[in-house]
């Protein structure tokens, strides 16, 4: 193995001896200034990763929701998903080799791996908005020079657009065109496929504000809008043209807070959302007459799109199955009333969109969401062929529409990973078509009143859950202590988690009444700390 190239120009990325990070459920995530050895050894990992899967490998730039200072890289597989388990290993290991050790853990990994160097690869690249990300990107791009491979710099892209890329790239254009005009396209035909039968909507229906938390998802609406007029009128604030990146505004803010964005002019009863930093999150909220903020996060937005989706299969009459997956921060309520109204069964796994998707592959249709606005709809093979069908030969002319709205929808998700514009669009669609107000949407079912908390400990690792993280199994009696606390409360459940994308533990709660939520989530804090 020739490997000159990669250490001479390691040189200019060098690690800070003892610095350790750990490829989390979100790939690399802290401080920027501390990235620069990261990126360029995850141009050399994205490198090995395409050689090994005969594939284009996608490289992203970003930290999401966190703040501004922050930045972090993931790994983007041939279909759009996200790296596999075990190259996630590989991952930690090459970030925290010492630079001496470098080449023996690259080594390592290509022999591990059984990769020949001799097969060509192509790495796609794409960056948020950060300040700090063009420079990173620019240290993805050296190591995946020091391989001598093919690439394509995307520049600014959300993180779902660089998913849909990477999936176009690798069937052959058959997901869509590999570009962010071809993303535009695919969408924007969709949705006004979609909406074509919905009745004819006023002016105030057809507005959405939306509020861009001051990253690449505000630059990539204002792109995208002039396609999708004039069905849909959007409103754009918090552009990133003043407001820094995240900052008391975006998906994170508004669902942790429970409130508002600032930057937004919100009238009683419009309809608003917030995206997160990348793009790859969506809540949406409105204010009553009586000054009353209501939130519908992601619990809301799965319950409107499998309604939706199964009042569509009852039609086609296709015996295809459909599973919602949540996570332990599903509000209670969402969960009741989709097993018990909506008689959808209803999966709950671990936080981390890694693993809602694996669990809604298994389905024919699988609809998944974190609360926090994170999620799509997947739709297996069988499914998609079967729905296809009936739009060219449907037995009626209902079944031949109802088949054609599924299509639009398969069309319109982003099935690659969660993401605010695609969801958006079949979110305005539902409603357009439902003659739903956002009012009316969030009246499906009454969120129980709940609290998300942070608790900072000297090491959140003694703590390990159970069940989907429902429940502790470590420290010892840490569980019991909870218990004990919920049993204090009406219609109450609580539970704790360490992050895995910041040093702390979460503690989340609900119960009958905010001030009980507020004072669950508070005990349960002092009985972790
Ligand atoms: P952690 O920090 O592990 O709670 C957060 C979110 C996840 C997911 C990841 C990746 C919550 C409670 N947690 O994970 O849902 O979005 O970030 O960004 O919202
Ligand atoms: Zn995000």
């Amino acid at each position: 193995m020739h490997l000159e190239a990669v250490l001479r120009l390691s040189a200019h990325h060098c690690k800070p001896a003892g610095l350790t990070l750990q490829y989390g459920t979100a790939g690399f995530r802290t401080k920027a200034e501390h990235l620069d050895h990261v990126m360029y050894r995850m141009g050399l990992l994205a490198v090995l990763r395409s050689k090994k899967t005969k594939s284009v490998i996608g490289v992203m730039v970003t930290a999401s929701h966190n703040p501004e200072e922050d930045n972090g890289v993931k790994l983007v597989d041939p279909m759009g998903e996200m790296l596999v388990q075990e190259w996630e290993l590989h991952a930690t290991n090459l970030a925290n080799a010492e630079e001496h050790e470098l080449q023996t853990v690259l080594t390592n990994i290509i022999k591990q791996e059984a990769i020949s160097m001799q097969v060509e690869s192509c790495v796609a690249i794409g960056r948020d908005t950060r300040p700090s990300s063009e420079n990173l990107s620019l240290a993805v791009l050296d190591g995946v020079i020091a391989l001598e491979s093919k690439y394509q710099d995307y520049g600014l892209v959300t993180t779902p657009q660089l998913h849909y890329v990477v999936c176009c790239r690798n069937t052959d254009g058959r997901y869509g065109e590999p570009t962010v005009e071809g993303y535009y396209q695919k969408l924007s035909q969709a949705f006004k496929d979609l909406v074509e039968q919905s009745p004819d909507c006023g002016a105030e229906q057809r507005c959405l504000s939306i509020d861009g938390a001051n990253g690449i998802g505000a630059l990539k609406v204002k792109e995208m809008e002039e396609h999708l007029q004039p069905i849909l009128l959007l409103q754009l604030f918090n552009d990133g043209s003043k407001g820094k990146l995240n900052h008391a505004c975006g998906a994170d803010y508004v669902k942790v807070q429970q409130k508002p964005p600032e930057g937004i002019d919100m009238k009683p009863g419009e309809r608003c959302c917030s995206f997160d930093g990348d793009a790859d999150r969506i809540v949406y909220y409105y204010k009553d007459c009586d000054d009353r903020f209501h939130l519908l996060d992601g619990d809301k937005i799965a319950t409107l799109i499998s309604t939706f989706i199964k009042g569509l299969l009852v039609k086609v009459d296709l015996k295809l199955n459909m599973g919602v997956v949540q996570t332990a921060y599903a509000n209670g309520s969402s969960t009741r009333y989709l097993e018990n109204i909506m008689k959808v069964p209803v999966y709950c796994a671990k936080t981390g969109v890694k693993h809602l998707h694996h669990k809604a592959q298994e389905f024919d249709i699988g609809v998944y969401f974190e609360a926090n606005g994170h999620g799509t709809v997947l739709f297996s093979k069988t499914a998609e062929e079967q729905i296809r069908q009936l739009t060219n030969m449907g037995a009626s002319e209902e079944i031949r529409k109802a088949a054609q709205m599924l299509e639009n929808v398969i069309n319109l998700i982003n099935q690659t990973v969660g993401d605010a514009i695609s969801d958006m669009l079949v979110i305005e669609a539902i409603l357009f078509l439902k003659n739903l107000t956002v009012q009316k949407w969030d009246e499906m079912y009454t969120d129980l009143p709940n609290r998300q908390l942070k608790v900072t400990v000297s090491d959140r690792k003694v703590i390990d859950t159970t069940d989907a993280e429902r429940r502790t199994v470590k420290p010892p009696g840490l569980q019991e202590k909870i218990d004990e606390l919920v049993k204090s409360y009406n219609l109450a459940r609580s539970f704790v988690r360490p992050s895995g994308t910041e040093d702390v533990v979460r503690v989340y709660a609900e119960a009958d009444t905010q001030e009980n939520a507020d004072a669950l989530a508070h005990a349960v804090s002092l009985a972790v700390y």
